[in-house]
């Protein structure tokens, strides 16, 4: 089932050049990318991406590093992407990640964790709108 699903590469590891270390992690994973840019986002776009953490205790760190400096974000398409992105990413806590996933080889601590992506239908096509306003057009 061919599916699109909304991956970022944090500030963390923009700012240490990784970004196409990680990349790559997509492709040969046969996730495609089918749209990306670079941008920084202000404070208020953080917490409107994140809302759905808005009440956690970590909102307000959160929303502050994803702020910090330059993210990518890109749609990466294929076979079940967003099950598949999020077993490449490893688990969000970088320690409990298994070995050579993306966290596990580049996350620095439980927040400082290199990727996002989506994890669910819903929050894929919510995500992918949020940073690309116009349809993606692969065909
Ligand atoms: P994931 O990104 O693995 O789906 P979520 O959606 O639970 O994880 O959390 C969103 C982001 O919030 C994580 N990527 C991480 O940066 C941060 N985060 C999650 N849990 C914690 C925590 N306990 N302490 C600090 N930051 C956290």
């Amino acid at each position: 089932m061919q599916e699109r699903t909304l991956a970022i590469i944090k500030p963390d590891a923009v700012g240490r050049n990784i970004l196409g270390q990680i990349i790559t992690m997509a492709e040969k994973n046969e996730l495609s990318l089918v749209a990306g840019k670079v941008l920084r986002l202000s404070k208020e776009e953080a917490e409107g991406f994140y809302y759905v953490h808005q009440d956690k205790p970590f909102f307000e760190s959160l929303t502050e590093y994803m702020s910090e400096g330059l993210i990518f974000v890109m749609v990466l398409e294929g076979d079940r992407s967003i099950d598949r992105w999020r077993e490449t990413m490893g688990a969000t806590n970088p320690s409990q990640a298994e070995e050579g996933t993306i966290r596990s080889r580049f996350g620095e601590s439980i927040e400082r964790n290199a990727v996002h992506g989506s994890d669910s239908r819903e929050s894929a096509d919510f995500e992918i709108s949020y940073f690309f306003k116009e349809e993606i057009d692969t065909k």
